[in-house]
């Protein structure tokens, strides 16, 4: 017997294609022609690895600062797009960066969004978010957040450009089709509460006694200062490091012990001089921050090796595998989607 897949007959197949585009005419399409690429045995991103050098873009922010100010721009930003998605504003296919800056005396004004976002301070100090009624002095390494619909500004009463890294989910709610935002009646929040009552409150190893967080709600504790991540790094980093992340913890939400909002994690690692990963991946697309140190890493099969330092920014796509080695005492900062694909039971990582 012979099988149509196997000895291809001009006659079906013209017939094939005149029924695919007659079906077609009533938005139908045969899934027999996409399965394979619909469900892949395995990953494949169409996201590429990519990396930014800090150094290079430093004085196209600082140049972007003086040809607007943050109040006319809203948010003032360079988004990182991935070279795979140009003009869709994603550096993976659920996350979004930029570099955002803030000059002294200038305000980025106050608004909401059901996107959630994530700060990473790269450079300066002085600035401030405030985040539902809470300013919080930004200091670099500092990892601060704006959890889904808080009210949240950015003003800089200090001196100097200050520059950090936003990380938001905006492709997600995107694709969800869940985008709401307001803008504030003032520019600035009022102050509800003085600098340091939400860590004190909620991140301090204690919780107010009625405070019942439901699960997917966001920490209240929304600044981890830098100086606590690394001295806690510092102090774990003794003996054998884990031989594919080297010594690496993740922030959590203090009250739960989960991510610290759902739909993005964020972890930081340290890596001593001369350490070298063994190659590793996971299926959540991460993108990394070298805060201290420098390094090389190794990304995909051997597609290439970048040479990082300080403020630099690169990319890792879902499956593909990294390999980190420290030239220096190394810490790398890095956030993903990862908390949304183990409440789907979908992820998954692979130690090489
Ligand atoms: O700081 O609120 O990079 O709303 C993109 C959208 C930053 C912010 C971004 C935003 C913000």
């Amino acid at each position: 017997m012979t099988s149509a897949s196997t000895l291809p007959d001009p006659t079906l197949m013209q017939s094939r294609r005149d029924f695919y585009e007659r079906i077609g005419h009533r938005n139908l399409s045969p899934l027999w022609e996409v399965l394979a690429a619909l469900v892949p045995p395995t990953p494949k991103s169409p996201a590429v690895p990519a990396c930014w050098q800090y150094e290079s873009l430093r004085s196209l922010v600082l140049e972007a600062g003086r040809l607007i100010s943050a109040e006319e721009a809203e948010r003032r930003v360079l988004i990182l797009e991935n070279p795979a998605f140009r003009g869709q504003s994603c550096i993976t296919q659920s996350l979004y960066a930029g570099l955002q800056l803030i000059m002294p005396g200038e305000i980025a004004p106050a608004h909401r969004h059901t996107q959630s976002a994530l700060r990473l301070v790269l450079e300066g100090e002085g600035a401030y978010t405030a985040v539902d009624g809470e300013r919080t002095t930004m200091r670099r390494g500092d990892f601060i957040i704006t959890p889904s619909w808080t009210w949240h500004d950015h003003g800089h009463p200090g001196s100097g450009p200050v520059v950090w890294l936003d990380g938001l989910d905006i492709p997600l709610v995107r694709f969800l089709d869940a985008g709401f935002a307001d803008k504030g009646v003032g520019r600035v929040q009022a102050k509800s509460r003085p600098e340091g009552d939400a860590l004190a409150r909620y991140g301090a190893n204690m919780v107010p006694v009625d405070y019942f967080p439901g699960p997917a709600e966001p920490t209240r504790t929304f600044v981890y200062p830098y100086e606590r991540t690394r001295s806690a790094l510092v102090r774990i980093a003794h003996g054998k490091p884990e031989p594919h992340e080297g010594f690496k913890l993740r922030y959590v939400n203090p009250a739960t012990g989960r991510a610290p909002m759902p739909t993005m994690g964020a972890f930081a690692q340290w890596l001593p001089e001369g350490f070298e990963t063994r190659p590793y991946r996971c299926t959540d697309g991460t993108v990394y921050v070298c805060l201290e140190g420098c390094g090389e890493a190794g990304v995909g099969d051997g597609d290439g090796t970048w040479v990082f330092q300080e403020n630099d920014i690169f990319v890792v796509p879902s499956w593909t595998p990294l390999q980190v080695r420290a030239r220096r005492d190394t810490l790398l900062f890095s956030f993903s989607d990862r908390p949304i694909q183990q409440a789907l039971g979908l992820w998954r990582e692979s130690r090489l």
